[in-house]
């Protein structure tokens, strides 16, 4: 078992039946051109973050545990799009329409793609999802079963739009879930702060958050132990 300093209090997991999850680190959502400029907002202070994820991904490589990710993504003809979430907003680019990645949210598009430094590697699961939980019409739940999966670690963006909603879809399916601080971000840092209070307050009622470099110490110091 690995021990992590988190909070509300120590977080406790078996890198074989935990996987890391991380939603929606896309071109359309953090890169000048896409959906979440188009939306209003500044992207830069999601950019800031890929190199947190970068660094949680390489060390739950090294601690060989499964790793998905997600983007937030729908079919061409938007046959999956309900029309409130097309027709939401003011944004000069709605989904669907052209801008300068391609268009906006939509499968095979430029724009749909992750980030280069946050980039899936070979055998890693890459889920589309039409919806803001990882959850809602995807294979998430039954290929964390099928995985013996257990315990969810969970990084990306935003922090109140999609991780949130995929922490609360996977605490109501009896997943543990653990939410690393420097590997999520909000377009608005407020959002993002009371998101971490909402989801370790109550004794952790959604879940558990922690420091990168604690999860990242936890691990290593496994490792060690494991290999003298
Ligand atoms: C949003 C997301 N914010 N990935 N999507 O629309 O959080």
């Amino acid at each position: 078992m690995t021990v992590v300093r988190a909070q509300p209090y120590l977080y406790t997991f078996d890198t074989r039946t935990t996987a890391l999850v991380v939603i929606d680190m896309q071109r359309d959502f953090i890169e000048p051109g896409g959906f979440g400029e188009a939306l209003g907002n500044d992207v830069s202070r999601l950019e800031a973050i890929v190199p947190a994820v970068a660094e949680l991904l390489d060390v739950c490589r090294k601690a060989r545990m499964m790793i998905v990710h997600t983007r937030e993504a729908h079919r061409p003809d938007l046959s999956d799009c309900p029309p409130s979430k097309l027709g939401r907003g003011h944004a000069h680019l709605r989904i669907g329409d052209r801008g300068p990645m391609g268009r906006i949210l939509i499968k095979g598009e430029p724009g749909h793609a992750i980030v280069s430094g946050a980039a899936p590697a070979a055998g890693e699961l890459v889920l589309d999802k039409p919806g803001k939980g990882a959850f809602y019409a995807t294979s998430l739940h039954s290929d964390l079963i099928a995985a013996g999966i257990t315990h969810l670690v969970v990084a990306g963006v935003t922090t109140e739009v999609c991780v949130q909603s995929t922490l609360r879809e996977a605490n109501d399916r009896g997943y543990e879930c653990l939410l690393i601080e420097e590997a999520t971000e909000s377009y608005f840092p407020a959002f993002k702060a009371a998101t971490l209070d909402m989801v370790r307050a109550q004794g952790g009622i959604v879940g558990w958050t922690a420091h990168l470099a604690d999860f990242a110490g936890a691990l290593e110091k496994a490792r060690e132990t494991h290999v003298s």
